[in-house]
């Protein structure tokens, strides 16, 4: 297994549709392994493919950040097909360090997806399990939880993401 490096906004990558898993092979396998050790060792409670560079609906979620192992959960081709009422709480991303803010997400879904035996599974979730589920959700789609900011919030993240884009260049020139 491997700890992958996470691309950091404004890393294009971030920004495409990914396509479906076409097959759970060796590759797939190893892809899903080493992004559960990329994950732990960030550490965070989800990651998606594309934030390992790798433009395919593959997601993993631990909200247990490695304590428990009953907690993995690798989702591959997952769909939302329920949600439920509306929370927000402040959050954040592994591919935007720096910039936390209050988005608005279900209260509640409930998850379709395969695992790794491609055996297809539902979840139920709801709270902080529900909330990074939707998380990693999106980047499979593009979305970022800056997109769901509006008014002041948006232009003060835009103001930071601005700040922070400088930043690293500075750092990496
Ligand atoms: O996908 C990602 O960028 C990972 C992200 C997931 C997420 C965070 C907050 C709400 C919904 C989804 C993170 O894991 S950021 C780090 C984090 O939240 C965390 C890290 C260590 C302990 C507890 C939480
Ligand atoms: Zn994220």
């Amino acid at each position: 297994m491997a700890v992958l490096p996470i691309r950091i906004y404004p890393d294009p990558v971030l920004r495409v549709k990914c396509r479906p898993v076409a097959a759970v092979d060796d590759r797939l396998r190893k892809l899903a392994a080493d992004m559960v050790e990329t994950m732990h060792a960030a550490p965070g409670i989800g990651l998606a493919a594309p934030q390992v560079g790798v433009e395919e609906r593959l997601a993993v979620v631990d909200l247990s950040v490695g304590e428990d192992p009953s907690q993995v959960h690798v989702l591959i081709n997952p769909e939302i097909v329920h949600r439920e009422g509306q929370e927000t709480e402040v959050e954040g991303c592994l591919s935007i360090p720096g910039l936390t803010d209050k988005v608005d997400r279900p209260a509640a879904v409930k998850i379709k997806a395969l695992d790794l035996a491609e055996k297809p599974f539902e979840i139920e979730a709801e709270g902080w399990f529900a909330r990074a589920l939707c998380h990693e959700l999106d980047h499979l789609d593009g979305v970022l939880f800056i997109d769901h900011l509006r008014g002041l919030r948006k232009e003060r993240a835009k103001r930071q993401l601005r700040r922070l884009v400088t930043e690293r260049e500075e750092v990496t020139a």
